[in-house]
């Protein structure tokens, strides 16, 4: 097993779109167990392979409180989004330490295949369904600091870049 290095905001890999997973062999198997070894070592919710820069369409979720029960999202697609909406809180591992709000829809279902290339459909609510749709942004290359102020998101691009350069 490894860990995977997390790509950090505002780094323009971030915005690459994810291209579909053509066959769930060998290479996506370990990819998958590496990223949700990463989540879980960083303590996270969710990865989105665009994060540890792999431009295809796959993310992993865990939001059980003993963060033993692992979703494996490969080629999903929203196929139906409720009308409500609700703002919540967020944060991600690619822009660590920013926390701020975000609008999402509060019940959704998504269409994907398992680890095993079973398709299915899950209905998500609740900070699942928030979760979701915050690793299909990744795969189309959108962080959720676009969706802030130009002002607030430009605070925090300045904020991580001086972070950057203090580490070295
Ligand atoms: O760990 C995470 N927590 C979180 C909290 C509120 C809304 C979304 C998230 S996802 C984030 C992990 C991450 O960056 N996934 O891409
Ligand atoms: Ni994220």
């Amino acid at each position: 097993m490894a860990k995977l290095d997390i790509l950090r905001y505002p780094d323009p890999k971030l915005h690459t779109v994810a291209k579909p997973v053509q066959a769930i062999d060998t290479r996506i198997r370990t990819l998958v167990k590496d990223m949700i070894e990463t989540m879980y070592d960083a303590n996270g919710i969710g990865l989105a392979a665009t994060q540890v820069n792999v431009h295809e369409r796959l993310v992993v979720i865990d939001v059980s409180e003993n963060r033993d029960e692992p979703i494996v999202l490969i080629n999903p697609t929203i196929t139906w989004m409720g009308d409500e909406r609700i703002k919540g809180e967020e944060g991600c591992l690619s822009v660590p330490g920013i926390y701020d709000g975000v609008e999402r829809a509060t019940a959704i279902k998504v269409r994907a295949q398992d680890a095993d290339g079973n398709s299915r459909e899950l209905e998500a609510e609740g900070l699942l369904a928030v979760c979701v749709q915050h690793e299909l942004d990744h795969l189309m290359g959108k962080v959720f600091v676009e969706y802030l102020s130009p002002l607030k998101r430009n605070r925090i691009k300045s904020k991580l870049l001086k972070a950057l350069r203090d580490e070295d």
